[in-house]
């Protein structure tokens, strides 16, 4: 049985014994944080109630709505980010792109995840209320997370790294979450080698780049995003709600989370879920 089927019969059974769900996603809103790299969120109502009223007396409001794909709580698919001109696997990115979508590497060829996840708290490791601005999470850090919670990580797991950085997401000024002076913490390159190394499927962190963005850097520089998505083919998740359930000190659950199948994208919002 795969990893996938197994959590699959899990989830049937957690539902019959009554679970708890944990809700990864952040609530998307109009000026809410996100990277300088992406067309901002935008939501109009060009049709209100009484716009156009049926004979019956019914009325239907609805919206238009405008955003970057890789804006609020979204995954990164491989198409994503390319390395010296070449996508993973040694796709030539210039060609792959030439009819305006990715049919190959694009965010519909990312299957709907059901699998172990696993959160690995790094400030409650470090014994920090949370990670300070620009600091690079390394591989002892997240084999200390691991010993400290007696969760290791397995091959095919989703592992979601918290920071702690996720608590200034509802900041009044979105430019700390996004570390426009600051810097963001988040992970290291050796850190994403670590998680390459475990085979993971994806991972995710509570920060809006998922690795460590140094003070005056701002989004220029990705390595981590070269390591697993273009060298290990690992999928990325950003802007993740991760307090709640480290508050709960759950570390180890069920993870849900099905992309919008967007035909060539380069990403998509979700809204993951934890199962325990
Ligand atoms: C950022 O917003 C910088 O992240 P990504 O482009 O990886 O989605």
């Amino acid at each position: 049985m795969t990893t996938t089927a197994r959590h699959a019969d899990r989830l049937l059974d957690a539902v019959r014994a009554g679970v708890a769900i944990y809700d990864l996603g952040r609530q998307l809103s109009i000026g809410m944080p996100q990277s300088p790299n992406h067309p901002p969120f935008w939501l109009s109502m060009p049709r209100r109630h009484g716009d156009m009223v049926r004979a019956d007396g019914g009325s239907a409001a609805n919206d238009l709505l405008v955003m970057g794909t890789h804006v609020g709580t979204h995954v990164d698919a491989l198409a994503h980010v390319s390395h010296d001109g070449r996508l993973h696997g040694g796709a030539d990115a210039a060609a792959a792109q030439a009819g305006g979508r990715f049919t190959e590497l694009g965010v519909h060829t990312v299957a709907p995840m059901v699998r172990r996840g696993v959160l690995l708290d790094v400030p409650a490791a470090l014994d920090l209320p949370d990670c300070p601005p620009g600091y690079e999470i390394t591989p002892a850090d997240l084999d200390a997370a691991v010993r400290r919670q007696g969760t290791p990580v397995q091959a095919g797991d989703v592992v979601l790294i918290r920071s702690g950085w996720g608590r200034h997401f509802d900041d009044e000024d979105p430019g700390r979450y996004v570390g426009r002076e600051s810097g963001v913490p988040g992970i290291s390159t050796a850190g994403a080698q670590w998680l390459a190394a475990a085979g993971v499927h994806a991972a995710g962190a509570d920060t809006i780049a998922f690795e460590c963005l140094r003070p005056g850097q701002g989004h220029s520089a990705l390595p981590a995003h070269r390591v697993l998505l273009v060298e290990h083919g690992i999928y990325l998740i950003e802007t993740m709600a991760l307090e709640e359930i480290a508050r709960d000190g759950v570390h180890e659950f069920t993870f849900l989370m099905a992309p919008l199948a967007l035909y060539g994208a380069t990403g998509s919002p979700v809204r993951p879920l934890a199962v325990v």
